[in-house]
């Protein structure tokens, strides 16, 4: 029973890690592709990371230490290879940082043998989770991520706090963990670190919020500067994309993927969350940033990039898409690592020029129906007239 079982799942995780991707055909808005499989699930976890091998300790070979999903990740181009640093979270709700490497953007990720050990210097936190991955100009990989412990001041159990959590690395074996963010605000967010120094500091978007779910009276993804990266501590944040009635952003938003840099301004790829009868609604939209100046909004296309989609739409969080992480080749192609429903990571493609084009050239939100129907009405009259 040990042999045939641990045989069929080896085979398995071998066919899904083997398995060739191909864009999804059904799919079309011009601006970017859809892939038909995610790249990284939890299937894609090595099976020696949840089995115990031996067949004299598991002679049923059963499963001993579940993965439930593997999800929002971190990204990075490296020697012509693509790192993702995924969020894995265990059945025991815990998440934790894995790297998964491939040849291919789309396809081909394969799990390092061990995920990654983090210093264990923040000994009240809890949680760690969405590590973002900037190659800085100082010449270091920083991952940001959320530091999740538990709010010992509140009597509810499931209180908790969130911060900033930030560690360095050059080579995604070695970690070096630098003290959490100080923030003027409650808590924080969806931090991500500025690949270039502004003003001869280290930049960090941010996303302020009163509450560990609710964002409260923070106004939207923030942007503030630090002097010292070993002793990080922010002052004002100031709001470059501000959460806004009716729209996509109306619950809450919060910094995405390192920005991307163009000729024509910074390219930021975020997430907005809105409330339905169904519960939270999160989607992707893209905004632009000023080169020189990248707390100076630029332009920000109307309504998301990325919603969910078809099976994309129902996991352990449904309804939500999330990217914390996107990749940008030698060949300006573009790669999108999204996750749905905090459950597995998909990939979309699209090229810096689509991208720019899409920035710059999809009208704003008009923030009024009325508006809204001269703006397409407008857009129908030039079709119709040429
Ligand atoms: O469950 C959806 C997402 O919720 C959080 O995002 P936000 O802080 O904007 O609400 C994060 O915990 C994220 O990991 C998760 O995918």
């Amino acid at each position: 029973m040990f042999k045939e079982n641990k045989e069929k799942i080896l085979k398995k995780y071998q066919e899904v890690v083997q398995r060739k991707n191909k864009q999804d055909e059904k799919f079309y808005n011009g601006i970017y592709e859809r892939w038909a499989n995610p790249v990284l699930t939890r299937d894609h976890i090595p099976v020696f990371w949840k089995y115990d091998m031996s067949e004299k300790t598991n002679p049923y070979f059963m499963e001993r230490l579940g993965v439930n999903a593997v999800f929002n990740s971190g990204a990075i181009y490296k020697d012509g290879k693509y790192y993702l640093v995924a969020r894995v979270e265990g059945n025991d709700r815990k998440s934790f940082f894995a790297v998964a490497e491939s040849k291919k953007a789309t396809e081909g990720f394969e799990f390092w043998d061990y995920p990654v050990e983090l210093p264990d210097t923040e000994t009240d936190e809890t949680n760690v989770y969405d590590m973002r991955l900037t190659y800085h100009e100082d010449g270091y990989i920083y991952g940001v991520f959320c530091s999740e412990s538990k709010d010992k001041m509140s009597s509810s159990l499931s209180a908790a706090n969130a911060a900033a959590g930030i560690v360095r690395t050059k080579d995604l074996i070695k970690w070096e963990r630098l003290p959490n963010l100080k923030t003027k605000s409650a808590q924080q967010r969806n931090v991500v670190l500025h690949p270039e120094f502004i003003e001869g500091k280290y930049a960090f978007y941010t996303r302020p919020q009163d509450d560990f779910i609710s964002t409260g009276s923070g106004g939207g993804v923030g942007f503030a500067l630090c002097d010292d990266i070993n002793h990080p501590i922010i002052g004002d944040e100031m709001i470059i994309s501000k959460r806004k009635y009716h729209t996509i952003t109306e619950e809450k938003n919060g910094a995405g993927a390192v920005p991307i840099k163009t000729d024509k301004g910074w390219i930021h790829i975020a997430h907005g969350v809105r409330n339905t009868a169904a519960g939270l609604r999160y989607v992707i939209y893209v905004f632009a940033t000023d080169l020189i100046e990248p707390w100076k909004l630029i332009a920000e296309p109307s309504g998301y990039f990325i919603a969910p989609l078809g099976k994309e739409r129902v996991g352990d969080v449904s309804n939500v898409v999330f990217t914390n992480g996107a990749i940008v080749n030698e060949k300006g192609e573009v790669f999108i690592y999204y996750a749905s429903d905090d459950t597995r990571l998909h990939v979309a493609t699209t090229t810096i020029d689509k991208l720019l084009d899409y920035t710059f050239n999809t009208p704003s939100d008009p923030l009024r129906s009325v508006d809204c129907v001269k703006q397409r009405c407008e857009f129908i009259r030039k079709n119709l007239e040429t």
